[in-house]
């Protein structure tokens, strides 16, 4: 089957993927489509290598050339967390988005504002034969202390982009998806994806 497997359990992730990917030519499946559920473990120590691992496990279960995203929030006053580590930020056990921004402004209500910050994205696309190839692309803005907006998924509330006048989650899905971090990944990624699928 000559389709690309959306490497991802985030379902945020997948709606913003599968209409990053609409215009392209080339055809692709989420994990829930092809029943494949799988959960890796992140242990990398680099976005690069999380996405590696996602991308060629996926692949290899599925026998299908699959993307995967490994992405974050870096905030400048913290020293770049969360980081690696934004998908698990906050000592909640069973903790939601809401649990990790309420964390994360806990973390920075002593600092000294503006709280610059930006997303990024690494994309990685495996062959079920475990070839990877990586692209990148970050989004910059700063937190702020109040949510704002009820699009997009995880820090997107408190991510203001000062270019925009809005957060994040105040974008709708076409605004995200010119401006974002994984939108930026995935034109990086395109002539890759095109050169596998002959597009
Ligand atoms: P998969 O590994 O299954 O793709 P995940 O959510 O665990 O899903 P990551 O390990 O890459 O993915 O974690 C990325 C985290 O960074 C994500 O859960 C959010 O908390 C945050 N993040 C990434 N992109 C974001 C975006 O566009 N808007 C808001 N938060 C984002």
């Amino acid at each position: 089957m000559n389709k690309l497997l959306i490497a991802t359990n985030n379902n945020g992730k997948v709606l913003e993927l599968q209409d990053l990917l609409k215009g392209s030519g080339i055809e692709f499946i989420t994990p829930a489509q092809f029943n494949l559920e799988m959960d890796v473990e992140e242990d990398g120590t680099t976005y690069a290598e999380n996405a590696s691992k996602k991308a060629i496990a996926f692949a290899k279960a599925s026998g299908l050339i699959s993307l995967a995203d490994d992405s974050g929030l870096e905030v400048e006053a913290l020293d770049g967390a969360p980081g690696l580590y934004s998908a698990r930020y906050s000592p909640k056990p069973g903790a939601k988005d809401a649990d990790r921004r309420a964390f994360l402004l806990e973390n920075l209500k002593d600092k000294p504002r503006p709280w610059k910050a930006h997303f990024h994205a690494t994309i990685a696309i495996a062959t079920p034969e475990g070839q990877v190839q990586l692209a990148e692309g970050n989004c910059y803005g700063e937190i702020i202390p109040e949510e704002r907006g009820t699009g997009g998924f995880g820090y997107d509330p408190i991510f203001f982009m000062p270019e925009l006048g809005k957060t994040m989650a105040e974008l709708d899905m076409d605004e995200k998806n010119r401006l974002s971090h994984r939108a930026r990944g995935v034109t990086n990624a395109m002539p890759i994806l095109k050169t596998l699928f002959g597009k």
